[in-house]
């Protein structure tokens, strides 16, 4: 059951693809009541001790998101701590689970604050600030139906090509050509498996998006090629600003068409980001969406495949506007000494400290949106999601049968159809295994299954045994990829001593595969959760729910990864009887037999956890040194058959874009005299192991 509000006159964010008619509001409805806001509208609903609250995709903190306060307000931010509100995204779904189960989604390209339990520990505020928006409800009997029918409401999640769930290597760092030949030769002499390696921004020429510098990249479709033909993919980074430079056809094409966001005036807004000065692509104005993801077309044609879409909050270093204030206000200290009064030291380093990102700078700045004029703060949370939209429609555009990989930092909620998104900017700290692990379950129920962090952290020193732990949560995730910044240790696998445990743990994921796919494309095809949090499974076990570091993934495993410095193991709850695979690599592993119930479980640094659910199967494949290598011929059963249990086993060709589950499933059956049968659209040869 989904109503529909509409408060004001909302600019249109294209979130929600189902016709809903909007029914009149009520002040003091069902779930939620109007309260006086200081500015915008507020709405509360009082929660009972136990309740719990879930979703807001990408932010800090929990599963359960009661206690704290969540900001959705798009934001560059480096510093995933406990203390910050909000990151790059906006996803403004949560679900209230406890003596009422509802969902809300306050669907505003606008700030909107969800103060879960925060100002008072048993209220959930949710404050639209100023502007038109609109409000759904939504009740199902189940969590998980909640989900699918917000999902449902929101349209198909977005299909990668399937080799982007293969490895990739990434930093911050590679300069040219050979920079990408050495990596791919590590691995693949360490026979650690490889499919992508990404491009940051240095191969571009003066960060100029849509070129490639010639001098560290000679002959750059050659050379695309021959990462081809060593079947690997190059996946190079777009960022949002364009660089200000006469002679540069991105720019000039830009300014001749008014397509670049404008200042009050009607000039063009100027931001410093990467390139120097910048203009920022109005994507929010279709022409310009269009002719923007027209310019991908550059690299499409030099054989590109995959992108990453960064920036694109987007950030500002500084605003031209600012700096001069800066400036100004800069002089009397060439005069004056601060030293008597600390107040004016305090004010000259918060100047210089509030350069980039400031909000003020957001309201320079408009944009065409469905023939208005839209000051930038109004539409804020649309920015990334639209930009990296003109990259997804261009695609269908220029490539209707392939898949085209895509993903994005910055999003909004109708992104989810376009493209997948990476968790930013992390660091190399135990407890980011944790914050990587707690978002998967809230970005799914927003749209976002494509998705992963930056494994072994991005920023910050790693060492060697934080990225084994941290793989053995990354070999689950979609989006499986190693990326580091400039300046921190580099932590290709091949940097630390035992590259052995690495290429185990890689060889699993590979073997993994055809489970992780075909779990990822039912979640895709049923708008459905393929990380899921334990409440959602086991709703009616009060243990299950407070559970904050184990999540089911897909139907039939439940993961509990180590995530702790020096453990030798950890403490796992099982909410029901679980056969243990405890996995080195895919060839080696024992098992082990648990009853429900709190066990502390060991597990050595290079080894997997694989809890099975009884009358489950997963299926592992022989593995390979890239996706394509990897095939569904040969499997071997991980198993847990108390009575009969089925697989059903999704395949398809990796690349076309139009697909249903009909036409691709094979079912796999064990009874418990250890038979097996297949049935559907394949015929593996399959073992029990
Ligand atoms: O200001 O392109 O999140 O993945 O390596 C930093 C350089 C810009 C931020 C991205 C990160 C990327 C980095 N970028």
């Amino acid at each position: 059951m989904i109503r529909k509000y509409i408060f004001g006159e909302p600019i249109d964010t294209e979130a929600v693809t189902a016709k809903i008619p909007a029914e009149r509001w009520e002040t003091s409805g069902k779930y939620l009541k109007e309260t006086a806001a200081e500015e915008g509208h507020a709405f509360t609903c009082e929660l009972g001790e136990d309740d719990r609250l879930y979703g807001l995709g990408e932010n800090v903190r929990g599963i359960n998101k009661r206690g704290w306060i969540y900001e959705s307000n798009c934001i560059d931010d480096p510093g995933h701590t406990e203390s910050k509100r909000g990151l790059y995204g906006a996803h403004n779904f949560l679900i209230v689970d406890g003596k009422q189960r509802f969902g809300i989604f306050a669907d505003a390209a606008q700030k909107v604050t969800f103060d879960c339990g925060y100002t008072k520990r048993n209220q959930l505020t949710v404050t639209v600030t100023e502007g038109g928006f609109v409000l759904y409800l939504l009740e199902n009997e189940s969590l998980r139906g909640l989900v699918k029918e917000f999902r449902a409401m929101i349209g198909r999640s977005y299909i990668p090509p399937k080799w982007a769930f293969g490895y990739g290597q990434s930093r911050w760092g590679y300069k040219c050509a050979d920079d990408i030949r050495y990596v791919v030769k590590q691995h693949r002499e360490n026979q650690i498996p490889l499919d992508s390696v990404y491009m940051d921004i240095d191969y571009m020429e003066r960060f100029k998006d849509f070129t490639v510098n010639e001098e560290r990249y000679p002959d750059f479709p050659s050379f695309v090629e021959e990462m081809k033909e060593e079947h690997i993919h190059l996946v190079p980074i777009i960022d949002a600003g364009v660089k200000v430079e006469e002679g540069y056809p991105v720019y000039e094409e830009g300014v001749r068409n008014g397509y670049f966001c404008q200042n009050a005036d009607g000039t063009n807004f100027v931001g410093g980001v990467w390139p120097g000065r910048v203009h920022f692509p109005d994507v929010l104005n279709p022409a310009a969406r269009e002719w923007f993801g027209g310019w991908y077309r550059v690299l499409l044609d030099a054989g590109i495949e995959g992108f990453w879409n960064d920036m694109n909050e987007p950030s500002i270093f500084y605003s031209e506007e600012y700096v001069k204030k800066i400036l100004e206000k800069h002089m009397p200290f060439r005069t004056d000494n601060a030293d008597t009064q600390m107040r004016k030291f305090f004010e000259l380093k918060d100047l210089a400290l509030g350069l980039s990102n400031r909000q003020a700078d957001y309201r320079l700045f408009y944009h065409q949106c469905h023939g208005q004029r839209v000051r930038h703060d109004k539409v804020h949370n649309l920015y990334g999601c639209n930009m990296t939209r003109a990259a997804g429609e261009a695609f269908e555009r220029f490539s209707p049968e392939k898949r085209i990989l895509l993903f994005s930092r910055s999003s909004y909620i109708g992104m989810h159809r376009y493209g997948g998104i990476w968790m930013g900017d992390n660091s190399s700290w135990w407890s980011h295994i944790l914050l990587n692990l707690q978002m998967l379950p809230s970005l799914n129920m927003c749209g976002f299954l494509y998705t992963g962090a930056d494994l072994g952290g991005f920023g910050a020193d790693t060492t060697e045994d934080l990225m084994l732990r941290w793989l053995e949560l990354g070999i689950f995730t979609p989006l499986m990829r190693n990326h580091s910044a400039v300046g921190t240790r580099e932590q290709e696998f091949y940097r630390f001593g035992d590259t052995d445990s690495f290429r185990r743990i890689i060889g699993l994921r590979y073997a993994l595969l055809p489970y992780l796919y075909s779990e990822f494309m039912k979640a895709v095809l049923e708008d459905d959760m393929m990380f899921l949090p334990l409440a959602f499974v086991y709703p009616e076990d009060t243990f299950a729910s407070q559970v904050e570091d184990q999540l089911m993934v897909g139907s039939g495993l439940m993961i509990a990864p180590v995530y702790q410095q020096n453990a030798g193991g950890r403490y796992v709850y099982l909410p029901e009887d679980m056969k243990l695979y405890r996995m080195r690599g895919k060839d080696s592993f024992e098992t082990e037999s648990l009853p429900a119930g709190h066990h502390y479980v060991k597990a050595a640094l290079d080894e997997v956890l694989i809890f099975l659910r009884p009358d489950h199967l997963v299926p592992l494949s022989e593995g390979g040194n890239f996706t394509e290598e990897v095939t569904t011929s040969h499997l071997r059963l991980l198993h847990y058959v108390k009575t009969a249990a089925l697989y059903e086993l999704y395949d398809d060709d990796g690349f076309s874009r139009d697909v249903t589950l009909a036409g691709h499933l094979t079912r796999i059956t064990v009874d418990a005299d250890g038979s097996i049968c297949t049935a559907g659209a394949s015929e593996p040869e399959c073992e029990l192991i």
